[in-house]
């Protein structure tokens, strides 16, 4: 079933090219359907060889391109001295000087539904070049190592494009004499690869704001959007200036242009795009107010913000040698989000939530068919490595490094790494180099995390022996198969813990019995509460202790690993209680959830009635209660390990609907236990009236949604509607937020009056599509096989359309990720509704096509019914003609 054209492309072929392009003059005549794009050229042979009679061909990169003209130092090519084709374009035999190839090609904005290169969207000219985008626009080392200034002029009638932007600072602007059209030239002194060249032309609003750096250089910042939307981007301006406040205190690193905007656009593949000086985003991430946006989304903005803004340093300034390095910028980019949003709001809560969400999209990633390591080395399709993996698991290596060096260590690596490859395309091993230079530290067996796939298991046992005083750890590790089928070594994972002593102090210890492998670096981070496990196996014997401890061990969530400790459900409960780690307090609650959904689960399976221990019941009440963490916390302790995350446990012939019953069950039974204790200890913390989105306000409403759950939970185990406060609370709320969470309990919980309420928030919203967005993902969720109907009629809805990546996501892959009952419905409808979707929309957009495709990555997991069903509607879809790559690479992996 392998197909050709795609070929595989490996990191190991990888060499420089031939030429350098050091400058690059754009010139866009901007029409909608057949714009002029002509590119300058400054080229030369990187190194010319005397012995070389001939200079080898220059082969440049297209894609579906239609060539007008092309020149050389001015002169016109006969047509025998190159060839191009729509993806290629070849100068035969280029000069021996330096030489200026001038190419002349048009390109069709309004009718790109592809949405990469130039494209039109609502009327405004944007581009998407990452990662093979500029290749749409005109010929070109199509490359991240490939450096070079660029001057952009566009021009286009002043009537509909009143505003033109591109990267760098405007130099010039003015009237087309004899027209109505006028131009701009924008100038970006930092040579760049091609995929941060940016673009846009149109009728926008904007805001304005100034920011002076640590050094003093005022930079004008802009954020453009539809008009009227003006209001929405004030948030977003803020979380500007935050990000680049504490880029320049955390990291050293200013802003650098004079310049700096940031484009809202209502059509966009993913969340945004770090161009030099002009970041694209996906519109979500950008307007946010009290009526049109929740909590969650002050949150997202703040942190997509951040981190296109962060990418200035680590992406811009110092980019990717080649794509298989892409974790290099995403990955400690995403880890330096996650930083800022951890200073601005509450760290163990946004730890807590990456967890969440590690689990959920990463974990799974890394168990399936799409495994691939975080610094892969080969792929087929690159827009299928913008990945969990390659971001959030990027992310932990970063965090682990951290861990392992220490905040002295890890931040004399980052400014070298700054000082050193600034202005340069490098690679991982660049960017460990510089770590181990700073810090003396052999960094080998760290870096295997970026080039070996799976989620590692690492087991602790324990033992206490009162006499001697000594408590016993047994460590292993254990790592998965994975796609590539390769040997795996033993990694080095980093361990925070603590022994935990009867009070829930940390006891200390005199002395540790290790192993020799263990060396200075492991016996000195034991002095910081760091296991460094680095064999497969490992015993440690702590003298000294006191008194008997539980281990606490993996405390913040140290290392991505999969933690299995023969803790019983006594230590939990003590840890849950005890643990000074907020995270392992959340995390042993978590365990002893699972534990229960997990038994429950077989017995139900196995046609029996699922029990739970009552002092589960009691210790998330207590948790709701603890005035010790703040709300946002306890909201996140009272949430159940989600469906997902129960079936990756289950890992085989899992039945879907059980989970969901299960799951319910447990909810039900902690309601019963304990929905008033939970429900009177929120509303001793209300948020305040008036709407604010901060952090603690956001927490207090988690924490009374989390509260009405267990209420309606409670109340459906005893047969009643508990839902007269939910749908007071709909009709009254004064925020998207509130109004929101309302009509989710209302829908998936299925009480009276959530039709109506459906209805209602249509009316409220029919002008705004980023909130009707939520209304579709609301009704995509609700549990049961007959959503597949709602879904499709949706499909119908005059707001929804398949040509906005917004709108697909909303309905369609939230149904195919976030809806395990209906998207797995026994008779694989699900999978077919899904499979033609994924076939439909590759004809316009195969790169939301294949993000859709991803949905059926862990159907192997399914029971035999299921998984048949699964694999047929696969097989069909592979079976049909013109699958992009970007779809067919998605199917043929995933079924191996
Ligand atoms: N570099 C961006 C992600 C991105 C990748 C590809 C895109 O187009 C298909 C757009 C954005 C980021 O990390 O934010
Ligand atoms: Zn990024």
């Amino acid at each position: 079933m392998q197909r050709e054209g795609a070929a595989v492309v490996r990191l190991e072929d990888y060499r420089p090219t031939d030429y350098a392009i050091d400058t690059v003059d754009l010139d866009f005549r901007l029409d909608p359907t057949a714009t002029q794009v002509t590119a300058s050229l400054a080229v030369r042979r990187r190194e010319p060889s005397p012995t070389q009679a001939e200079n080898p061909p220059l082969i440049l990169d297209g894609d579906g391109l239609k060539l007008k003209q092309v020149f050389v130092d001015g002169r016109t090519l006969s047509a025998d001295e190159y060839e191009a084709t729509p993806n290629r374009f070849t100068l035969h035999t280029p000069p021996h000087e330096p030489f200026t190839l001038k190419i002349v090609t048009e390109i069709d904005p309004e009718n790109n539904t592809a949405l990469m290169g130039l494209y039109r969207s609502s009327g405004v000219y944007t581009t998407q070049c990452e990662a093979e985008g500029f290749r749409r626009i005109t010929y070109f080392y199509d490359r991240p190592d490939v450096l070079a200034v660029y001057t952009v002029r566009m021009e286009a009638p002043r009537a509909g494009t009143p505003v033109m932007l591109s990267n760098g600072n405007l130099i010039q602007s003015g009237p087309v004499d004899g027209s109505d059209r006028h131009y701009a030239v924008w100038h970006d002194p930092f040579p760049k690869p091609s995929y941060l060249f940016a673009l846009v032309a149109g009728d926008l609003g904007s805001i304005h704001d100034e920011f002076v750096t640590a050094s003093g250089r005022r930079v004008r910042l802009g954020i453009f959007c539809e008009h009227g939307k003006e209001e929405r981007c004030r948030y977003a301006m803020d979380a500007l200036k935050r990000s680049m406040r504490w880029d320049e205190e955390v990291f050293g690193r200013e802003y650098d242009l004079d310049v700096f905007n940031i484009v809202a656009v209502s059509d966009f593949n993913m969340g945004a795009m770090e161009n030099k000086g002009l970041n694209v985003f996906n519109d979500k991430y950008v307007l946010v107010d009290a009526e049109t946006g929740t909590d969650m989304d002050y949150a997202h903005v703040e942190g997509v913000i951040a981190h296109e803004y962060f990418h200035n340093w680590t992406g811009d300034r110092i980019t990717c040698r080649d794509w298989f390095q892409l974790c290099l910028k995403e990955g400690l980019t995403v880890f330096r989000d996650q930083e800022f949003s951890s200073d601005m709001r509450s760290r163990p809560v946004k730890r807590i939530s990456d967890v969440i969400g590690l689990r959920q999209a990463q974990f799974p990633e890394d168990a399936g068919p799409l495994a691939h390591p975080v610094r892969p080395t080969a792929y087929r399709e690159i827009n299928n490595f913008y990945t969990a993996t390659v971001y959030e698991k990027g992310a932990e290596i970063c965090r682990m490094l951290k861990l392992v060096l220490g905040d002295e260590g890890f931040r004399a690596g980052m400014d070298l790494y700054f000082e050193r490859h600034d202005g340069g395309a490098v690679t991982i091993e660049d960017f460990i180099e510089c770590f181990a230079e700073a810090t003396g530290r052999d960094l080998t067996q760290f870096s295997l995390w970026y080039h070996q796939a799976g989620t590692p298991k690492v087991t602790l046992s324990h033992t206490y022996d009162e006499k001697a005083e000594t408590l016993s750890l047994s460590l292993a590790q254990e790592l998965p198969r994975t796609p590539d089928n390769k040997p795996k070594e033993p990694q080095l994972i980093p361990l925070s813990f603590g022994l935990v002593g009867p009070d829930g102090q940390d006891l200390s210890w005199e002395d540790v019995d290790g192993p020799a492998a263990l060396g200075e670096a492991g016996k000195d981070a034991l002095g910081r509460g760091l296991i460094l496990l680095s064999d497969k196996e490992m015993n440690l014997t702590f003298r000294g202790v006191r008194a008997e401890a539980v281990p606490s061990v993996l405390r913040g969530f140290s290392a991505p690993v999969h933690l299995e400790a023969d803790l019983t459900d006594d230590d939990l409960f003590f840890l849950a209680r005890q643990d000074t780690d907020a995270f392992n307090r959340w995390e042993a609650l978590q365990s002893l959830a699972r534990r229960a959904i997990l038994s429950g689960y077989q017995t139900l399976a196995s046609g029996g009635a699922a029990s739970f221990d009552p002092r589960l019941a009691a210790a998330f009440a207590e948790l709701a209660e603890n005035t010790d963490f703040d709300p946002a916390f306890r909201a996140l302790a009272l949430a159940l390990p989600s469906e997902n995350e129960i079936a990756q446990l289950i890992a085989k012939d899992v039945d879907p609907d059980i989970v969901y019953e299960t799951r319910q069950a447990l909810a039900g039974f902690i309601g019963e236990k304990s929905a008033e204790r939970i429900v009177e200890a929120a509303k001793r913390e209300p948020a305040m009236p008036a709407y604010s989105p901060d952090a603690d306000n956001a927490g207090r409403r988690a924490l009374t949604f989390a509260a009405w759950r267990y209420q309606i939970a409670a109340g459906k185990a005893r047969g009643q509607d508990e839902g007269t406060q939910v749908r007071r609370s709909f009709e009254t709320a004064t925020n998207l937020t509130e109004r929101l969470a309302a009509l989710r309990l209302l829908v998936h919980e299925n009480l009276t009056g959530s039709s109506a309420a459906l209805d209602a928030f249509f009316e409220r919203y029919s002008d705004n599509p980023l909130v009707l967005d939520k209304w579709f993902a609301v009704q995509a969720m609700q549990p049961g096989h007959e959503t597949l109907k709602k879904v499709e009629a949706l499909t119908q809805n005059p707001a929804f359309s398949w040509k906005t990546p917004n709108r697909v996501y909303s309905l369609v892959r939230t149904f195919g990720a976030g809806n395990p009952t209906a998207f797995n419905r026994p008779d694989g409808a699900g999978y077919h509704f899904l499979a033609n979707a994924i076939a439909d929309l590759d004809k316009s957009n195969p790169s939301v096509a294949s993000r859709l495709a991803t949905c059926f990555r862990s159907y192997r997991l399914l029971e035999p019914g299921r998984r048949t069903h699964a694999e047929a509607a696969l097989r069909a879809l592979a079976d049909r003609p013109d699958l992009s790559t970007d779809v067919a690479d998605i199917v043929i992996r995933t079924l191996g």
